[in-house]
């Protein structure tokens, strides 16, 4: 669902692929599994929880640290910037808190997002079909959803300009690239099922953005990292987003920071609710690594395309791990 500045709509960038209701079908006694998500999880591959005391826990950042100190030279700074940097180039996936979006915000969200997803299957239909009715039966979920789409696009902006400081990248270029980029978001809902090694909730895959941040709406278990080759499972804290580092802020920041590949699972008891939001750069844009960082490093480890080629290409493909990453690399 794409929710702002509809200018890459009209450009038509590629969609994902259409895939049967897993809500509709959770209702059904169904005996077998579609093969859109008939899967057999890799059994080779160890799991860790965070839980685990020997799994290294996934960073968090306070940005109450980054975002009030206007002091940049303070200790309290330089230890979250740092911080964020080390979490950005050897996680591309960390916790944020103190993210400043409100509690009240976050509840409605979480209220009007569940109300979308228990309306009757027809009236969903009908959403796809006609705006202005959409307009009626989800205005609350509507008005809801602009009010969070700003937060979150802020607070996106916000990481990317402290992730170009810790890069040391000029900061008129950061700004440049991400003032007025787009966002799409999905809403994904994972119904129980009684044999979860053989359904995938979500394939794994690095997201094509430059940033994401995820909502979990409940505290079911699903999202896995891959770390160090090892699934990594997420326990968000309360009241946290997750955020992770997308494709393109690996090739703007020439491979510094890393995209991270990650995957969702089901759970055999419960169900699962998240919302991920993508942001990234300026659809007008030239995606390739920051001038400024190919002088520092005295090379460019990727290419150079316009940003609404890439997206062409990213949904012209399945997703399939890091893969569209390596097109973009040049060889070194
Ligand atoms: O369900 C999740 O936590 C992950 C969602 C995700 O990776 C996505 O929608 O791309």
């Amino acid at each position: 669902m794409s929710t702002e500045n509809n200018k890459e709509e009209a450009i038509n960038l590629g969609r994902s692929l259409i895939v049967p209701s897993v809500q509709e079908l959770a209702k059904r006694s169904i005996t077998h599994i579609p093969p859109e998500y008939a899967h057999q999880l890799d059994q080779d591959q160890l799991l860790l929880s965070c839980d685990d005391v020997l799994t290294p826990s996934v960073p968090v950042i306070d940005l109450q640290s980054l975002f009030a100190n206007t002091i940049e030279s303070s200790v309290e700074y330089l230890f979250e910037l740092n911080k964020l940097h080390t979490a950005s180039k050897e996680w591309g996936f960390f916790q944020v808190i103190n993210h400043g979006i409100s509690e009240s915000l976050l509840a409605d969200f979480k209220r009007d997002v569940l109300n979308f997803f228990n309306l009757p299957m027809e009236e969903k239909k009908k959403l796809w079909q006609e705006e202005d009715k959409m307009k009626v039966s989800v205005s609350c979920l509507l008005q809801t959803l602009e009010a969070y789409c700003v937060e979150i696009k802020k607070l996106a902006t916000v990481i990317l300009g402290q992730m170009g400081k810790a890069l040391e990248m000029d900061e008129d270029q950061i700004n440049e690239l991400f003032h007025d980029g787009f966002q799409s978001m999905r809403m994904n809902h994972y119904p129980p099922r009684p044999q979860p090694n053989m359904a995938m909730g979500l394939s794994p895959h690095s997201d094509a953005g430059a940033l994401t941040i995820v909502n979990q709406l409940n505290t079911t278990d699903g999202l896995e990292i891959r770390k160090d080759g090892k699934w990594v499972t997420i326990k968000p804290l309360p009241n946290a987003l997750l955020v992770n580092i997308g494709d393109i802020m690996e090739i703007v920041s020439n491979g510094v920071y890393k995209s991270i590949e990650h995957r969702a699972i089901v759970n055999a008891h419960s169900e699962r609710l998240s919302v991920a939001t993508f942001y990234c750069s300026n659809i007008a844009t030239l995606l390739g690594p920051a001038k400024s960082l190919v002088a520092k490093h005295k090379v460019a480890n990727f290419k150079q395309i316009p940003l609404e080629e890439y997206f062409k290409g990213f949904f012209a493909r399945k997703l399939d791990g890091k893969s569209y990453l390596e097109i973009m690399k040049l060889e070194s």
